[in-house]
């Protein structure tokens, strides 16, 4: 006899589905065509999201994706290099969008905790030489995802917007999940923005948005960006039906992060005496964890085990998994993984 696992979806905090309420915003919201300006609900997700960040202006974007490749539109122009960590999103996860249709090239590096120092700022940027493309932007990924959804601290973020100015570089944040970042480290989401010229930020991940992100920065440069989206394709009419999804998601869903960083540091606990000497714990500081492994063929039988038990996670790298909470997951999520990781028997 087989049984049948309700799944435990870790994979990632882009699976949640809206609730009940946040539907019936969706239902009640007024509309109007954006491509018009004429949606009074886009209208006041931008303003509100301006205002949250500290910054002039907003625009609603469908992805983070595209969130990111309008901000390099907006700093860089064809020719130009963005530097950043190599296991930023917009490098790793983008198919380079940037060097494919806007022409800018990527300079990247690794560091140790996946987030770069001001010290690599200076490392990465060109000369003033005809050889060499200008390198015009820094981004800032908070929090890092694949490093294990770290914070990058005000402090550090402060060092490497002051070592970006030193070299008229611009600071984009991706902040994707930058409230998971606010929440943790008790840090309002305006004092990292403005040390940056743009920030985004996702709706349709730990928020539990089904679509949206928002990119927020200066009047002039929005306005550009809005010019940007249209090209993109990304021009949308009446979706402030999706936009009363991001600001209900503002407005009842911010504070709630904290308890998906409780879940992951109880499962890094949980999995750290449960996983033999095969896998290591790193211990999370938002709601992502890794789980590191001795080898490929470990990280493949592990999550094709647990896959077979409804635990559903990303091997991310050879040797990398991971897990990530959100809302949807249900109270004793990891009690019941626990038990199915017991007798997966990887
Ligand atoms: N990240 C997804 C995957 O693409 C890996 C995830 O499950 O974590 N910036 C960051 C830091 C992100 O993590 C993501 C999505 C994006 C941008 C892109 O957002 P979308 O999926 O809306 O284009």
């Amino acid at each position: 006899m087989t049984t049948t696992y309700a799944p435990l979806d870790y994979r990632s905090d882009t699976v949640t589905r809206p609730t009940e309420a946040m539907r019936r915003a969706m239902a009640a919201a007024p509309v109007g065509d954006d491509v018009l300006e004429e949606d009074p609900t886009v209208q006041r997700l931008e303003a509100v999201a301006a205002e949250r960040f500290g910054h002039e202006a907003a625009l609603f974007v469908p992805t983070g994706t595209m969130a990111n490749l309008i901000a390099v539109a907006l700093h860089c122009q064809r020719g130009d290099e963005l530097i950043c960590e190599r296991r930023t999103h917009t490098f790793a996860y983008e198919g380079t969008g940037a060097a494919a249709l806007l022409g800018v090239s990527f300079n990247v590096t690794d560091t140790a905790d996946g987030i770069l120092t001001p010290e690599w700022v200076h490392k990465l940027t060109r000369p003033d030489d005809i050889h060499c493309p200008v390198t015009k932007l820094l981004v800032v990924e908070n929090t890092a995802n694949t490093a294990g959804g770290r914070i990058v601290s005000l402090e550090r973020m402060a060092a490497l917007a002051g070592a970006a100015r030193a070299h008229r570089l611009n600071l984009h944040i991706d902040g994707a999940r930058i409230f998971n970042a606010s929440v943790a480290a008790g840090v309002p989401v305006a004092d990292w923005a403005k040390l940056a010229d743009t920030v985004s930020f996702c709706l349709s991940k730990g928020l539990g948005a089904p679509v949206g992100s928002v990119i927020v920065g200066p009047r002039e440069a929005m306005k550009r960006a809005r010019r940007w989206r249209k090209m993109f394709g990304g021009g949308m009419r009446q979706v402030g039906i999706v936009a009363a999804a991001g600001l209900y998601a503002l407005e009842n869903n911010v504070a709630r992060l904290a308890d998906d960083h409780a879940l992951a540091t109880s499962l890094a606990a949980a999995l750290g005496e449960t996983l033999d000497g095969r896998f290591s714990v790193q211990a999370p500081e938002t709601n992502i964890l890794l789980v590191h492994t001795d080898s490929k063929e470990t990280t493949g039988r592990a999550v094709a085990a647990w896959q077979a038990r409804g635990i559903l996670c990303l091997a991310l790298k050879d040797t990398m998994i991971r897990f990530v909470t959100h809302m949807d997951l249900p109270v004793d999520a990891v009690t019941q993984t626990v038990e199915r990781i017991k007798t997966a028997g990887v």
